[in-house]
Formats: C-alpha cells, sequence, structure tokens
C-alpha cells in the first residue's frame, strides 16, 4: 500500500562504534556480496544503494579517536555524526518515495533511521527486535556502548538526566512516543532498562511471550498496540536486531544470548509484515562476520540476514 512503486533505497551504514567489537562495520559489505541487491531486484523492486559515509572514514576514526568521550559514555561524536548522516540518507529515501532498507553497523545508528520515520510517518509504529531492550540512557548505561542506548536518545529521555546530552547528539528529533514502539524477543535486560520500560509503559513481548503465545499471535499484539484505533492497521518500521535470533542461526554478532528467535519465527515475523502491506522501513544491524569461529558461521549469519531482508521485502508472499 504504502510502496506501489516498489522503489528501495539500500542504505550501506557500515558503522561499528557504538560498541567495541570491531567487524560489524563489515555487515553491508558482507550482505551485498552475498547478493542481495540482485535478490532483492528480483522480487521487483528497482534498487539502489546508497553510501552516506562516502566522506568518511569512521572505521579509522574508531579505532584511532581515544579521546571522544563523555564521562564513561564511549565515542559520542563519532556515534551523533554517523547516525546524522543515516539520518540524512533515510530522510533522502523517503522523500522519494523509496523504502529505505538500512543495513548496519551496530544499532546505534537507528537513532537516525527511526527518527527520519517517525517524521515522515507521525503515526508510524516501532518493532523493535533484539535480545536486548537499547534503552539505557546516558545516566544508566554501565558499559557506556551507545548501541545500547538509541531508544532513549529517540525518545528524549536524555534531555532531563544528570549527564548533558553531548551537543553530536542534540540533532535526534525525540519524536517517538513510548506508545509508539513494541519489542519482540528480548531477554537480556538490565535492571535500570527494566525500570525505564515501566516508567515509560512501554510494550514488550519477551521470548516468554514468544513461548506463551507463539509468534503469530505476538505480532498480531504487537500490531494492535501500535494502531490501537485501527484494528491493528497502520505504517510500521522495523528496527531488526539479529541477534533477536538465537545464536544456532545467528552466530556472528557481538553480543549473542542464547534462548532466542528461531530462523522460522524471525522470518515469520517480517513475512507478516510484508503481508500487511504497510511496512515503511527496515534496518538490519548488529552483523559482525569477524565474530565468527569458522566460515560456516559466517555464511549462516549471512544468509539468514539477507532473508530477514527478503522476506519482508514479499519473498514469501504468494
Ligand atoms: N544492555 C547492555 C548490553 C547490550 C545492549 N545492547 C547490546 N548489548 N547489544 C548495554 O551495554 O547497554
Ligand atoms: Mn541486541
Ligand atoms: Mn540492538
Amino acid at each position: 500500500k504504502h510502496y506501489p512503486a516498489k522503489k528501495l533505497s539500500i542504505i550501506a551504514a557500515p558503522f561499528s562504534g557504538g560498541q567495541s567489537k570491531l567487524g560489524v562495520e563489515k555487515g553491508p559489505t558482507f550482505m551485498l556480496k552475498h547478493g542481495l541487491q540482485h535478490q532483492l531486484t528480483n522480487l521487483g523492486w528497482t534498487t539502489q544503494v546508497q553510501h552516506p559515509f562516502s566522506q568518511e572514514d569512521y572505521s579509522t576514526r574508531v579505532k584511532s579517536d581515544t579521546k571522544d568521550m563523555l564521562a564513561h559514555i564511549k565515542r559520542p561524536q563519532l556515534v551523533g555524526e554517523a547516525a546524522q548522516l543515516v539520518y540524512g540518507a533515510v530522510q533522502e529515501a523517503l522523500s522519494h518515495n523509496e523504502f529505505p532498507l538500512t543495513l548496519g553497523g551496530d544499532h546505534s545508528i537507528a537513532m537516525g533511521t527511526v527518527s527520519a520515520t517517525v517524521e515522515k510517518y507521525p503515526d508510524v509504529g516501532v518493532l523493535w527486535i533484539d535480545a536486548h531492550a537499547d534503552i539505557n540512557t546516558l545516566d544508566s548505561t554501565d558499559s557506556g556502548n551507545l548501541h545500547g542506548c538509541p531508544v532513549s536518545f529517540l525518545m528524549g529521555l536524555n534531555k532531563t538526566g544528570k549527564l548533558e546530552c553531548p551537543p553530536s547528539l542534540q540533532w535526534v528529533p525525540a519524536n517517538l512516543k513510548p506508545e509508539k514502539i513494541v519489542y519482540i524477543g528480548l531477554r537480556d535486560i538490565d535492571a535500570t532498562e527494566k525500570e525505564i520500560l515501566k516508567e515509560q509503559g512501554i510494550n514488550a513481548f519477551s521470548m516468554y511471550h514468544v513461548d506463551k503465545f507463539g509468534i503469530n499471535k505476538v505480532i498480531e499484539m504487537a500490531l494492535m498496540l501500535l494502531h490501537p484505533e485501527t484494528a491493528g492497521v497502520g505504517p510500521i518500521m522495523c528496527s531488526y536486531d539479529v541477534d533477536a535470533l538465537d545464536p544456532l542461526f545467528v552466530p556472528a554478532t557481538g553480543t549473542p544470548v542464547r534462548g532466542g528467535l528461531t530462523l522460522r519465527e524471525g522470518l515469520f515475523l517480517v513475512e507478516r509484515l510484508a503481508e500487511t502491506g504497510d511496512l515503511v522501513g527496515l534496518d538490519i544491524v548488529e552483523v559482525n562476520p569477524d565474530l565468527a569461529a569458522h566460515d560456516v558461521h559466517v555464511s549462516d549469519t549471512i544468509a539468514a540476514s539477507c532473508a530477514i531482508a527478503r522476506c519482508a521485502l514479499g519473498e514469501t508472499l504468494l
């Protein structure tokens, strides 16, 4: 319904500064080398690849810039800059009525993808598929890794804390309302994050709920919660951290947590979104080919990540 012209903008976001393991910046290259663009063309999409970082070498800067700290927060300058470039790329795609498919990189780039999508579709519902809640604030994060914090920035939770929001992240429009995000797949949440989720009244389906209700029911409930006035119908954006899937299927990722979604559950989820015709944007993040113990780990992870994109864009619809 939203993309009758089936135009796709694949946005390569090779960025690793939101966490501490190098290699996650290789995600886009590996997915594209696997043939993702061609696969999506075969589904009837007109595709082009955007490189918002073409003027910047973030992998070198991530390694060399050791002074980029705010208290224990790591690389706020780099994360802010990179996410802002991604924000611009998604705005650009949406302004041309192209579907933005953003390939990470770590999950900090979703500060850009989600805020640009909410700007274009103010009533969009965000499905955050992840083992983690990524809602730590500058004050609550233990690790100081900003890929554990994008949701707090999207919701404006760092405007009132003890640590002041660094200038590099002040562009984030903070336009995401707590009732417009639902999580699926959670199983590794910090105690401070649980408090924030409760305080904000955010709806979350953990792996417990997936086991209890089944993935189909969980998605139906999530869609209803995101669009209560229209019986679950309305624009949806999906920010998909591949660590939501069990490490059996996606071993090459920075913070694997056992007991995750099966490959079929994870694909069904996006197939169901494709079926609604209301999916308006997708991120696939946290693919880290360097963290594989052997080649099969790499090919399993890349194959699963590309399958997420294809299923979300209609491959298995008849
Ligand atoms: N909540 C922890 C761990 C974490 C969050 N996201 C990932 N790991 N991938 C943190 O660092 O904020
Ligand atoms: Mn995660
Ligand atoms: Mn994440």
